[in-house]
């Protein structure tokens, strides 16, 4: 970076401080130079933004529209400087003129648009869409409230609403008049028309309005921006409406207003529980006829022929089933706006729709009362009906060997709408997200289907973009690796495999070491402002991060913890390697079992921090509010990842290749992507423990686990239990009595005790392994060097060559700046 270079950045900074917030340089705030920084950013791309998009209409390219309920995308300005190529000159200027960078960004609110794994890829994938070149969008909910904050208080989690539109977010566009409306409720009519086809019209209908927000996706170092529109609900009702009406009307309208603002007024905070609330249907409902719509009127726009191409030109990826209902409404449009007759219409959708499948567990598979969507959505709901009825036929009369099977394949099933369902049967791709997980579709979960469309199946194992995941949080990291083997590993993330090659070379392991060791002490800094414990910088930093969930078994890893707690009571002159057990993770706020665990977290913390005969021992750390920015700040500190949920349960997991490709070594179970990990680094470079999937499976299926057995058989077991029941740990003794009573009464459903004498056993590998320094660094290296697969440009590589058959279409250069 030259000093001119940063110079003229700086007057760039003051005169857009000057202009945007009528300041000096000098009477500038951190904010100001947020906002004066990003509005340089928006600058930037608008040309970029728009040239992008005049490409894809003029060239007629086929385009992918990821259609989610979630986008979790996090800070983006420092990202987009990134991308950009603006983030070094911008931190050189923002030094220069007294500010701390990071402190600056940090003035952006961190947009939680989502619940955890789902909606963080959502937003991986469009980084790489645009990074790559490829012609893919985003659509999704504007929600008022994103996931909501979380506070503890005495070990509880408090629910607070984000507010995350507070203050101005400098990077959506309101594009009011592309809005569209959006029909609930009401009557459907039948009526003859003169060529005797039927004509559907809707009657007494409430009426939303769809109004899109853009924010844009800059690709990394090209000129591609491509769009993430996210639709907010506004009525429709107009001015002249309260001056016309009655005092009692005007409350009326106002009642009304809120209502139908509620649409997109918050993100349902459930993670893989599915639970059938009216409002959550109407969000997805909304999403979809919104997006749907878009893209038909872009089609026409863009004059690319007669609908019966759109497969040709388009292609919409469902992000689970939550946007499923985009199968009945473009049959709706075809149908009842453009008068394509059934067969045509089903042939178009089939064509077009792509599902993707992210969890088997059943409590999280959605269902929606018949009754239910047939009064919200009426003519959607004849659509079902009639897809149903077409397919229970042609199952009956083609497949007499299913016959007895049909009730688990229709889509209409016990008074109930089977979303998954219908996702498979009106989509031509279905595919999982790790490969243990698709062949449990397959062999399992949607075995009668994969029978019946067996070439509909396939894996795309999830990504992460490297480019925040690593080149960002990870600065000093990316350097070294970029001094070795130069920058090709920023295009072409596999080339991180060339890191390899210095994986026993002792001066750069040293320095891999260096900075691992910065990053931990930075992470310590900020545990000590966070929560005033001051932890080890030299200890093992032991990390768990993620949602609270039952089979992401938190509840084993803190089972570890209280049994070093234990040890060492009762031997306190036992040498073990200090660690510090690092856990951030949201509770969905009725989930009372996972709220129970975060309290028992907070109790052996505060036992075991406390404790003199613990002390440079052991640590505990709950961060609270874990988000995409509190990952950022961990995720380069960490020395061990865990992965440790029952087998089979986690589809994916893309938290544990984020702190792979950071030099976590990962402690985890034979599931998810895990394997797929393993399967890379080999046995000696990672730590496998417990059940393996088909054992689990097993279990489940032919019983043959009694959890009393272990608690009467394994001391440690039995003690750790009864110090929950007897309230050692609580100051009231029912405080833990749940997760007792759900381990030893409910026969301990995620196998908790079964696979507690294995982690323990690992877990002294790891102690043993942290000691020999070299060898460490050797398996870290290690991990980072083939983390590259895990880079989402590998996986998006795949989608749009399998699935989506897309074309990469660079956006050229403007030949003059405009
Ligand atoms: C489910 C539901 C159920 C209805 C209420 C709202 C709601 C919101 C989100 C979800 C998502 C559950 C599925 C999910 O997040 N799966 C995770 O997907 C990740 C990305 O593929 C994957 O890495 C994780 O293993 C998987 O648990």
């Amino acid at each position: 970076m030259t000093n001119h270079h940063v110079d003229d950045f700086i007057k760039r900074i003051s005169d857009k401080i000057e202009t945007v917030s009528g300041k000096t340089i000098d009477e500038a705030s951190e904010r100001d130079v947020y906002v004066g920084v990003a509005s340089i950013v928006n600058d930037e791309i608008k040309h970029k933004w728009i040239r992008t998009s005049d490409t894809y209409e003029k060239e007629k390219v086929k385009q992918v529209y990821y259609l989610s309920m979630e986008f979790l995308v996090g800070r983006l300005l420092e990202s987009n400087l990134l991308n950009g190529g603006l983030l070094d000159v911008t931190n050189e200027a923002i030094k220069k003129i007294g500010f701390e960078p990071k402190r600056v960004y940090a003035h952006e609110h961190d947009a939680g648009l989502g619940n955890g794994g789902l909606g963080r890829l959502a937003a991986c994938f469009l980084d790489s869409l645009a990074s790559l070149n490829y012609p893919g969008h985003g659509c999704g909910i504007r929600y008022r409230y994103g996931l909501f904050e979380q506070r503890i208080i005495h070990g509880h989690q408090i629910e607070l609403p984000d507010y995350w539109l507070k203050e101005d977010y400098p990077w959506e566009t309101r594009k009011g008049d592309e809005s569209f409306k959006i029909h609930f409720r009401g009557d459907v009519h039948m009526h003859k028309r003169i060529d005797g086809s039927l004509e559907f019209r809707y009657e007494n209908t409430d009426q939303v309005m769809a109004v899109p927000y853009d924010i844009p996706v800059v690709g990394y170092k090209n000129e591609t921006v491509n769009t993430l529109r996210l639709w907010s609900a506004e009525s429709i009702t107009r001015e002249k409406d309260y001056l016309t009406s009655q005092q009692s009307q005007y409350y009326h309208h106002l009642d009304h207003k809120h209502s139908i603002e509620q649409i997109s007024g918050f993100l349902y905070p459930d993670d893989s529980s599915y639970e059938g609330k009216e409002l959550r249907l109407k969000q997805q409902y909304f999403l979809v006829s919104a997006s749907i719509q878009h893209i038909l009127r872009q089609y026409k726009k863009q004059q690319r022929g007669p609908l019966t191409n759109l497969p040709e030109h388009v292609v919409i990826q469902i992000n689970d089933t939550h946007p499923s209902l985009a199968i009945p409404e473009l049959m709706r449009l075809l149908m009842d706006d453009e008068h394509y007759g059934w067969d045509d219409a089903w042939k178009i959708t089939n064509k077009t729709i792509a599902y993707t499948n992210h969890t088997t567990l059943s409590e999280a598979l959605e269902k929606w009362p018949k009754t239910m969507v047939e009064r919200l959505l009426p003519r959607i709901y004849m659509i079902i009906n009639e897809i149903n009825e077409r397919f229970c036929r042609g199952l009956w009369f083609d497949h007499p060997e299913l016959r007895n099977v049909i009730p688990e394949l229709a889509i209409i099933a016990d008074d109930q709408v089977h979303m998954a369902r219908l996702a498979i049967v009106g989509s031509f791709s279905v595919n999982g997200v790790a490969r243990l997980h698709t062949e449990i579709l397959k062999k399992k979960e949607m075995k009668n289907f994969y029978c019946l469309f067996p070439d509909r199946f396939n894996n795309k194992t999830n990504g992460i973009t490297h480019r925040r995941w690593l080149l960002q949080i990870n600065r000093g990291l990316s350097r070294l690796i970029t001094e070795v083997i130069g920058t090709n590993w920023i295009q072409r993330p596999n080339q991180l495999i060339s890191l390899l090659r210095y994986s026993k070379d002792s001066a750069f392991l040293e320095e891999v070491d260096k900075v691992k060791l910065h990053n931990k002490r930075e992470l310590a800094q900020f545990i000590y402002d966070r929560t005033g414990i001051a932890v080890d910088e030299y200890s093992i930093f032991d990390v768990q991060i993620k949602r609270l969930h039952e089979y992401k078994r938190q509840l084993l890893n803190i089972f570890h913890v209280i049994y070093l707690y234990n040890e060492l009571k009762d031997n306190p002159t036992l040498d073990i390697t200090p660690r510090t057990f690092i856990f951030g993770a949201k509770a969905a706020p009725s989930y009372h079992l996972a709220k129970e665990v975060i309290k028992l977290i907070h109790t052996v913390a505060s036992l075991v921090n406390y404790d003199p005969d613990i002390a440079g021992k052991l640590k505990v750390v709950f961060l609270e509010n874990y988000n995409v920015s509190l990952a950022e700040k961990i995720i380069p500190a960490a020395d061990i990842s865990e992965q440790i949920s029952t087998a089979s349960k986690e589809a994916s997991g893309t938290g544990n290749m984020k702190m792979m490709m950071n030099g976590a070594l990962t402690v985890g179970t034979m599931d998810g992507a895990n394997i797929e990990i393993r399967d890379l680094v080999g046995d000696q470079h990672i730590f496998m423990f417990g059940l393996t999937a088909d054992e689990v499976l097993a279990y489940y299926e032919y019983g043959g686990y009694n959890a009393r057995d272990i608690y009467n058989t394994d001391e440690r077991v039995r003690r750790i239990l009864n110090q929950l029941n007897e309230g050692v740990f609580g100051s009231q003794e029912i405080e833990f009595k749940d997760i007792y009573y759900n381990i030893l009464y409910h026969n301990d459903p995620y196998f908790v005790l079964k696979d507690f004498d294995p982690y323990i056993e690992i877990h002294e590998l790891v102690e043993q392994a942290y000691r020999d320094r070299t060898t460490w660094l050797n398996k870290s290296v290690t991990n980072i060097a083939y983390s590259g697969k895990f880079s989402s440009d590998r996986t998006i590589q795949e989608y749009a060559s399998k699935i989506w058959k897309l074309n990469q279409v660079p956006i050229n250069k403007a030949t003059d700046e405009q």
